[in-house]
């Protein structure tokens, strides 16, 4: 599996550090939706899906956290530790966001609006989903 993990330019100066982010030139695709998350409750596990569309870039801004990915076939841990890295996410991987620091702030840039009916909650939906027969996994 591939991992796809964009490293933007921070722009220091002495007065501290800005990040730029533009769509189609930074990020790949039209950005339409953007949502974060903090307080993070010490030892939960976000996320427990996959999507039929949608393209997400994470980036933890402040803070540290880990993301899995697993497209069915193998799974990758992530850790998102720099508020300059953003790990691309695509439509068609499980994932699961956990081990974040107390003071994490995840921001997503999401290609699409929220659509609960986007979501594939179901890890044996998923599998059908990617093309993976479920007796093997999970
Ligand atoms: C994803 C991972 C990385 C909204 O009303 N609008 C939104 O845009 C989002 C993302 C969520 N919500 C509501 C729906 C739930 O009542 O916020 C609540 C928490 O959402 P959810 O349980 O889906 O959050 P996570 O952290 O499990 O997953 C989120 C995204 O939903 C998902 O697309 O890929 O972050």
């Amino acid at each position: 599996m591939q991992v796809v993990k964009y490293v933007f330019q921070p722009h220091g100066d002495n007065r501290g550090q800005l990040v730029s982010l533009e769509e189609y030139t930074d990020i790949p695709f039209e950005i339409k939706r953007v949502y974060y998350m903090y307080d993070t409750i010490e030892g939960v596990v976000r996320g427990h899906h996959a999507h039929k569309n949608l393209q997400q870039i994470l980036f933890c801004v402040h803070g540290s956290c880990k993301v899995l990915l697993d497209n069915g076939k193998e799974k990758k841990i992530v850790p998102l530790e720099k508020p300059y890295e953003g790990l691309y996410v695509a439509n068609n991987m499980w994932r699961e966001m956990y081990d974040f620091s107390p003071d994490a702030v995840l921001m997503v840039l999401a290609s699409e609006p929220y659509n609960e009916a986007d979501y594939i909650r179901d890890y044996d939906e998923f599998l059908k989903f990617v093309g993976i027969d479920s007796g093997r996994n999970k």
